[in-house]
């Protein structure tokens, strides 16, 4: 199982699209183990995109992040990351695919809704930045674990 971290950023928040997200998410049958709703601190959004901090966009990118509340959640599941990138969608919101959550929610580039962790190095740093401290997270298992995967074949 992996886990991955994901936003709903200020955009999604002051749209009124939390709820909605949040479903397609629990509806693929990723698992929710942490989540926390927040107007984060400058400092806090600088280091979560530092890979970005010497790109023309960062400053802006850092003060959008910081415009109003943001959702963070931790998602659980086989292949957690790569699933959950897919269920995003591409940076752009005009470019990414109808049945994404940018392709039908957003028209921006930047105020595209939604991060979520790109490999499990950056799963990793971002978990740790995100939900430092490990009772945070809730450790349960769905009544239906045994209907989302097929547990002899790909639990096993
Ligand atoms: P993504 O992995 O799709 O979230 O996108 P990136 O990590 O490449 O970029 C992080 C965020 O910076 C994006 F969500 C949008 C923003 N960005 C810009 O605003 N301008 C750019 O030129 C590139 C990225």
């Amino acid at each position: 199982m992996e886990r991955t971290l994901v936003l709903l950023k200020p955009d999604s928040t002051q749209r009124g699209l939390v709820g909605r997200i949040l479903t397609r998410f629990e509806e693929k049958g990723l698992k929710l183990i942490g989540l926390k709703m927040r107007q984060f601190p400058e400092e806090h959004l600088r280091e979560h995109y530092a890979v970005h901090a010497e790109r023309p966009f960062f400053n802006n990118l850092v003060s959008y992040m910081g415009s109003g509340p943001v959702v963070a959640l931790v998602l659980e599941g086989l292949e957690a990351i790569s699933v959950v990138r897919t269920l995003v969608g591409a940076t752009n919101g005009r470019e990414s695919a109808p049945g994404t959550i940018r392709g039908d929610f957003g028209m921006s580039f930047s105020n595209n809704l939604v991060h979520a962790s790109d490999s499990s190095e950056s799963a990793a740093t971002e978990l740790a930045l995100w939900f430092p401290d490990a009772d945070e997270l809730v450790e349960w298992s769905p009544a239906d674990l045994e209907w989302r995967y097929n547990v002899g074949e790909e639990l096993a």
